[in-house]
């Protein structure tokens, strides 16, 4: 095919440590028409309760370093019965304890969300976009998904992140996402882009 070869140049770059977050916003933006980079790097992570604070902060590292139009994300998995835990610790927790660890944490009440923050940062503004998803945490892993998608499930579902074909379709990424494309998708237009 012609132009298959060619170097692709994108408008946008995710800058994160974490490929499988990079392959999911990539194939939802692309359904926005928008293009994503991806630019790996390990951004510094402020301590803060806040999502919000610490995705903003890592944007604005993120565009200091690279020059150029960027997002990240920081997501967090909240456990009703663990008052929230492990919220902005869900890496560490991930990388420690990991989904073994979780259920051996829960009883009876096994409701939780998945938070995301997607955070742009360019030359002249930095934004960022949050959204949620509810559900459950299941009592058994189940499918082949990465960090807590075998024991996630959305609400009103009864399979895993995991175990769902549709997972970008209704996603606490693939809902911050879309809000960020309607406003980016705005920008551009009224820049004359
Ligand atoms: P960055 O370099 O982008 O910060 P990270 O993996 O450290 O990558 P976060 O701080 O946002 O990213 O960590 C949130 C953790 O929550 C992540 O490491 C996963 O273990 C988990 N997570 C986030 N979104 C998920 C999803 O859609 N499915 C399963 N696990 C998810």
């Amino acid at each position: 095919k012609v132009g298959e070869d060619m170097p692709q140049s994108f408008d946008l770059f995710f800058v994160s440590s974490n490929y499988h977050k990079y392959k999911e916003a990539k194939k939802i933006l692309h359904s926005f028409n928008i293009n994503l980079g991806f630019l790996k790097y390990e951004l510094e992570e402020i301590q803060s309760y806040s999502l919000k604070e610490i995705a903003s902060k890592k944007a604005v590292q993120a565009f200091q370093k690279y020059k150029k139009p960027v997002i990240v994300e920081d997501d967090g998995l909240f456990i009703d019965s663990l008052y929230g835990f492990p919220g902005p610790y869900s890496s560490y927790v991930f990388k420690t304890i990991g989904n073994k660890g979780i259920l051996q944490l829960l009883n009876q009440n096994r409701k939780a969300k998945f938070v995301s923050i997607i955070s742009f940062c360019d030359d002249k503004i930095s934004k960022s976009f949050e959204a949620k998803i509810d559900g459950n945490i299941s009592k058994t892993q189940t499918g082949k998904g990465w960090g807590y998608d075998p024991i996630f499930v959305p609400k009103n579902l009864n399979k895993t992140f995991a175990a769902l074909t549709n997972k970008n379709e209704l996603s606490h990424r693939y809902k911050a996402l879309k809000k960020f494309s309607s406003w980016y998708l705005r920008k551009l237009k009224s820049n004359g882009q």
